[in-house]
């Protein structure tokens, strides 16, 4: 029996070393691109998988749909549950009828620039949805039984006061999202330390891949040079070249969610390359994987890029891209002048406590990366003419 708070306690659960002899994940946003690369892996792991799917009027499972496709080989093995990170009841209906061993708590408004234009909303889904979540786990009397993974953000460095960041560098964040995800940390924490749940927050820096969402910008870029590349697109329009980030693959970053939650004890860490490029650079690479050099002129709005062999501009500034906030940057020859001062500092990781004690280290490096997601999109790119036609 449960010794839980709660009168909707499930009953004659089995002792938590009974319990977790099972494998069963609950994945919150499973159709985004970390939560389609996890159910990959823990599948094949061996794995139950069950995702939370939001109700869409259009088709929002296309990461998935691969899994979908192979029927004989993940057949009862995978399952998907409409929910929502904003509705209590179906949150705790899904837990006790999942009774997960694991949750990976992925689901979130993750676009940084659309949350100050959603504020509040980024707030209670991002914010208060973990705590909906965690209080679930409560409510079913698991609290003791399950191992909970929080998507937690190097955007909650925001304004870094000290280069690279790691598990004890105070936050500072530059955003709605970075303040959501703020609360969403130390609620983990809090029930954590208060209930002893096995909860840990994974502090990723960004990480891409083919699958990464269309409006983020190595995405952005990627899918444009391919499309400039085949003559789709004239131009792409970017926001801020000179922002930097510590950008990984997605499937690394995953295999780092899942190790966090094998280890005795729950703890915090942060998943990151330990490297950061500009923009720009992206922009560089993406175009040169096309065999096209670029050539910048012109300074602030007005700069824009050129292709050395047809003359063409193909990309220009937008600032309708820039952000209300951003997180800082500056070039990293002046980051050893004054550490503490944040104006000169960099979004950088170091990923030397996953690396010691997960025995986690990334294997896709920055222009690997690069390459796969304009290979990708060239492919995709060529299927849409071989549609259309
Ligand atoms: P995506 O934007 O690709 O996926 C977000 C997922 O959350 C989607 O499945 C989305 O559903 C779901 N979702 C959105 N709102 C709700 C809601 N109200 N209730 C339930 N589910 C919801 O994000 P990523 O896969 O890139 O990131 C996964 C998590 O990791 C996010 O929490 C993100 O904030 C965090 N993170 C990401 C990093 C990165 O670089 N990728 C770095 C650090 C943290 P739908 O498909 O219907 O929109
Ligand atoms: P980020 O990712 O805000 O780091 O959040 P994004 O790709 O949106 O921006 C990275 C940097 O690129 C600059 N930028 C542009 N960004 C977008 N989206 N579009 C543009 O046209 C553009 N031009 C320049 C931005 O100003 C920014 O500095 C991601 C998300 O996955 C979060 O959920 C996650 O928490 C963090 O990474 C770590």
């Amino acid at each position: 029996m449960s010794d839980s708070h709660t009168p909707f306690a499930l009953k004659n659960l089995p002792s938590p070393e009974e319990y977790n002899k099972r494998k069963v994940a609950l994945i919150s946003g499973i159709t985004g691109q970390d939560g389609s690369y996890l159910t990959e892996l823990l599948l094949s792991k061996g794995y139950l998988v069950h995702g939370i799917i939001r109700r869409s009027s259009s088709f929002n499972t296309g990461r998935l749909h691969h899994l979908y496709e192979d029927q004989h080989e993940h057949a009862g093995k995978f399952k998907l549950h409409y929910g929502d990170l904003s509705d209590s009841t179906n949150l705790v209906y899904i837990i006790a009828q999942v009774q997960p061993t694991e949750i990976y708590n992925l689901g979130a408004q993750s676009h940084v620039k659309v949350s100050f234009e959603m504020a509040e909303y980024t707030g209670d889904v991002d914010g208060l949805g973990t705590l909906r979540l965690l209080d679930a786990v409560r409510t079913c009397g698991l609290e003791k039984h399950v191992r909970f993974y929080q998507a937690s953000t190097s955007e909650l460095y925001g304004k870094v006061v000290e280069t690279p960041q790691s598990e004890t560098t105070p936050f500072y964040p530059r955003s709605p999202y970075g303040c959501a995800k703020l609360y969403a940390y130390w609620i983990v924490v809090n029930y954590r330390e208060a209930y002893g749940m096995y909860a840990c927050n994974g502090i990723l820096f960004n990480h891409e891949s083919p699958r990464r969402g269309r409006t983020f910008v190595t995405r952005k870029i990627s899918r444009a040079a391919a499309d400039i590349s085949l003559g789709k697109q004239a131009c792409l329009y970017l926001g801020n070249l000179d922002a930097k980030r510590d950008w990984g693959h997605a499937r690394d970053y995953v295999e780092g969610m899942w190790l966090m939650l094998q280890q005795p004890q729950p703890e915090d860490f942060v998943l990151a390359t330990g490297e950061t490029h500009p923009v720009r650079e992206f922009v560089e690479r993406a175009f040169k994987v096309l065999n096209m050099e670029l050539k910048w002129e012109g300074s602030g709005v007005d700069e824009q890029a050129v292709d050395v062999k047809t003359g063409k501009v193909v990309v220009k500034i937008d600032p309708q891209y820039f952000r209300p906030a951003e997180v800082e940057c500056v070039p990293q020859s002046l980051t050893s002048r004054r550490a503490t001062d944040s104006v000169y500092s960099l979004l950088l990781g170091t990923p030397a406590k996953a690396e010691r004690l997960l025995g986690w280290k990334r294997k896709v490096d920055f222009p690997s990366l690069v390459k796969e997601m304009v290979d990708a999109d060239v492919v995709a790119s060529q299927k849409k003419v071989e549609n259309q036609n």
